[in-house]
């Protein structure tokens, strides 16, 4: 196995690996991974909000939730915004997540084409790991979302959260696991803050911004490991269902 991280989708090559692993942290793979570990039936992502509208209209209203974020807050005449604190079982139960994000939904649909397409935060690094080490593909991408094109800490610590955990895992040593030089620096970040990922986060330039939005509850929640069973992987192109 090779494990390739990149930071963004837009450092992301264009050719596709045999997995590929979508992280936003901060907080669209975080809010998925919620969605379908309270009993969401699916989440669809959308890079457009009016072709979000337009397709989940066809979607009975009982059995629909429709996210919309822009800048972090909630896009007018949604029924959510972006926060995974939102996604309690009695309101997710049986229903699929209609979301459009600024960048996780983006991220996704960057590699929406590999054969394995999966979602990944802390929350649910465990499960993205285990499968992996269980489906052993040669190829492995991990794709940060970043922000608006540019570098994202926390969704490199995640990537690094990743790697490193299929690092202590597998027998291979450091320079045949990682494929690319940014595999070793995201296990260099997730080792050195490992044990204050929430002060990671307080440090990250959209921590910041969320925290500017009063979103303190969320960025705890977003910092822990490992706390839902669930593996977000994609079932048909742009619907990702709990594995
Ligand atoms: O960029 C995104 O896709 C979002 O996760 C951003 S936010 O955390 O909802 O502001």
């Amino acid at each position: 196995m090779k494990l390739f991280v990149y930071h963004t989708p837009e450092l992301t090559p264009t050719d596709m690996p045999d997995c590929a692993i979508t992280v936003d942290v901060l907080r669209a793979t975080t809010t998925m991974a919620t969605v379908l570990a309270a009993g969401g039936e699916a989440v669809q992502v959308f890079s457009d909000l009016d072709q979000l509208m337009r397709v989940s209209e066809s979607w009975p209203a009982e059995r629909r939730l429709r996210a919309g974020e822009r800048g972090g807050g909630k896009v007018a005449g949604f029924d959510m915004g972006n926060s995974p604190l939102d996604c309690t079982p009695e309101r997710v139960q049986g229903r699929r997540l209609f979301i459009s994000t600024t960048n996780g939904t983006r991220a996704l649909q960057r590699v929406q084409d590999a054969p394995i397409v999966l979602a990944a935060a802390f929350i649910n690094r465990k499960a993205v790991v285990d499968y992996v080490l269980s489906q052993q593909p040669e190829t492995v991408w991990i794709v940060g979302s970043g922000w608006e094109g540019s570098y994202s800490l926390e969704d490199t610590a995640c990537a690094g959260a990743i790697a490193h955990s299929i690092l202590q895992q597998t027998d291979s040593p450091l320079d045949e696991l990682a494929g690319n030089d940014e595999t070793i620096a995201a296990i260099a970040l997730y080792s050195q803050w490992q044990d204050k990922l929430l002060d990671l986060l307080h440090h990250a330039s959209h921590g910041k911004r969320l925290l500017r939005l009063n979103c303190q509850e969320d960025l705890k929640y977003c910092a822990q490991t490992d706390i839902v069973d669930v593996l977000p992987i994609q079932r048909e192109l742009g619907v990702l269902v709990a594995g």
